[in-house]
């Protein structure tokens, strides 16, 4: 069994050559996978599942639905820029949207899988924040606002957040190790995988004396991409360039 995990590409309008090298991913080691999990932010925003007519994200969907129809299995979990993808899109495009975390059977070890935003409690700021716009009755209220009206906003949020990052300390940004250790424990596992860090590595942790491993993902830019493929006995990153 082959299975490949990807995240945080930001598919956007502005960033051409990323969406061409997802589309390639897509045409060729996909196909021959059983199981792909794209661990969020693969979109750069997700304005609401009525925006499927646009260009892009309607290339994208169209794209994953020939993935899917040839039986490969592929799962996403939400990240912080397109935790508004929902079952519109998940129908379009055949992919399944799972829980913010969840355990899956990789190659016989019980991994946890997730964004990995949840893990970067030492940004109070944007806990809150996350708090506020993950409340079902404030998605409602914003789905219930015109796309064009929902677009706005959102730039207007994306323009803040590149602003406070530049002024908060990287190690803010970066993953709390209390937390870390809790999503160990919480979920009964000593293999994890995330992304929205963008500090790809295998980090080795001890959790009540036991060795665990954390897999950070890569995210995309316009130069390189990479996927993380798992096989019976190997696990391998593989780069995307060009
Ligand atoms: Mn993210």
């Amino acid at each position: 069994m082959t299975t490949l995990f990807l995240s945080d590409l930001h598919l956007a309008d502005a960033q051409p050559g990323i969406t061409r090298r997802f589309l390639d991913f897509l045409r060729c080691p996909a196909r021959e996978a059983q199981a792909i999990y794209i661990l969020g932010d693969l979109f750069e925003y997700w304005a609401g599942d009525d925006d499927l007519d646009d260009a892009l994200n309607r290339e994208v969907a169209t794209a994953l639905r020939e993935v899917t129809d040839r039986g490969v299995k592929v799962a996403f979990i939400a990240g912080n820029r397109d935790f508004l993808v929902g079952t519109d899109f998940a129908q379009r495009s055949g992919v399944t949207l799972l829980d913010e975390s969840v355990v899956v059977n990789v190659e016989g070890t019980p991994t946890l899988l997730m964004h990995g935003d949840t893990l970067c409690t030492d940004d109070v700021a944007y806990m809150q924040f996350r708090n506020m716009v993950r409340k079902p009755a404030y998605i409602a209220q914003f789905l219930s606002q015109p796309l064009a009206e929902r677009k706005a906003q959102i730039a207007a949020i994306r323009a803040r957040s590149e602003a406070d990052k530049q002024a908060k300390a990287a190690a803010i940004m970066d993953v709390n190790q209390a937390a870390v250790e809790a999503a160990f424990r919480a979920h009964g596992v000593s293999t994890m995988i995330h992304g929205h860090t963008h500090r790809p590595a295998d980090h080795e942790h001890q959790v009540d004396g036991a060795p665990c491993t954390r897999i950070v993902l890569c995210d995309w830019q316009a130069s390189r991409g990479e996927y993380l493929r798992c096989e019976p006995g190997s696990r391998t990153r593989i780069a995307l360039g060009g």
